[in-house]
């Protein structure tokens, strides 16, 4: 038995400033049509699709930054997409900046069934970055000062005939976001990115871009006994570079497809959701071989406490 589920992730290059919502709508709704003529079951977009990452800019006046925010989703400019998934038979997921009725504002991702109706809604929990104007860095990286922390935890939908579970970008980075999911049975991972290749407080980070991009997720997708679609917003915008390195990647913890440029790209693979079943049933049999009554540091504590000296035991 297989349940395949054909992906198409769908890489976006680099968005300027003066890139409007609607140009971009037209190369999203380009890449539907394209994973539409393969097949695709579900499309996947960046982090961030509908804007540049204004995160690496200091603004202090509110106008200016919630110009970057969708104050309704569907909104005119979105709408197109919603109506080309329902037409063309596809889901989609795709991540935007919300800004909600009661002036929060949530770095967002939503998965939309091949109906066009929203099976589910995810904020981003870990924002990188700080929070304060920092003038020494080559850009800044103020998601804690534009986005608040999400006001829900990672959720699992049944949506394609399986379990999705959503996170975004800077989560692919923590064990403890795939495995929220993985405690609820996830079958496929769906994450956007948009990530620097330059890390300011890290330079000697910068060469490992892409291998820690993929280290993260290959361990995610074979601990939870999961598949992972991690889809980049990258190459240069406003003179700032982005990784690609779009993968499709297998519960085995095997790479299956990856994209090859820095721009607007379409990866497409079949994923048979049937593939979790012998991680989760032996190596990740979860109720069998999980531990929590020794695992109370993950949850109690926020920050490392080192021990007092004494000995090793
Ligand atoms: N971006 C980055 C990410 O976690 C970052 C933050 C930049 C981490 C550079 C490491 C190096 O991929 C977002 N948007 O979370």
């Amino acid at each position: 038995m297989s349940r395949i589920v054909t992906v198409g992730a769908a890489q976006m290059g680099p968005i300027q400033r003066a890139d409007s919502r609607p140009q971009v709508v037209r190369r999203m709704l380009e890449l539907m049509r394209e994973a539409a003529a393969h097949r695709c079951d579900l499309v996947v977009f960046p982090e961030l699709t509908l804007t540049t990452f204004f995160p690496r800019w200091w603004m202090e006046d509110q106008v200016d930054i919630d110009a970057f925010f969708e104050r309704s989703m569907p909104s005119n400019d979105t709408a197109p997409l919603f109506e080309a998934a329902a037409r063309l038979g596809i889901g989609f997921s795709f991540g935007y900046a919300e800004l909600t009725p009661e002036g929060r504002h949530f770095n967002t991702a939503l998965l939309v069934d091949k109906t066009g109706r929203q099976v589910g809604k995810y904020r981003k929990i870990h924002l990188p970055g700080h929070a304060r104007h920092e003038p020494w860095r080559a850009f800044q990286h103020l998601e804690k000062r534009y986005f608040e922390v999400g006001d829900r935890s990672w959720g699992v939908w049944p949506a394609l005939g399986g379990h999705i579970g959503m996170m975004i970008c800077n989560d692919r980075r923590w064990p403890e976001s795939y495995r929220m999911m993985g405690l609820q049975s996830v079958e496929m991972i769906l994450l956007g990115y948009n990530t620097p290749r330059h890390n300011p407080p890290a330079p000697d980070h910068d060469r490992l871009g892409e291998f820690h991009n993929q280290l993260v997720m290959q361990a995610g997708a074979y601990q939870n006994g999961t598949w992972v679609v991690g889809v980049a917003k990258c190459g240069v915008e406003e003179g700032c570079e982005m990784i690609g390195g779009s993968s499709i990647i297998a519960p085995t913890g095997e790479v299956i497809g990856q994209a090859l440029t820095q721009g607007d790209e379409l990866v497409v693979a079949r994923c048979d959701l049937d593939l979790t079943k012998s991680y989760k049933e032996s190596i990740f049999n979860f109720a069998m071989h999980r531990q929590p009554e020794h695992y109370g540091r993950i949850v109690g504590q926020r920050g490392a406490v080192a021990p007092e000296g004494g000995s090793a035991d």
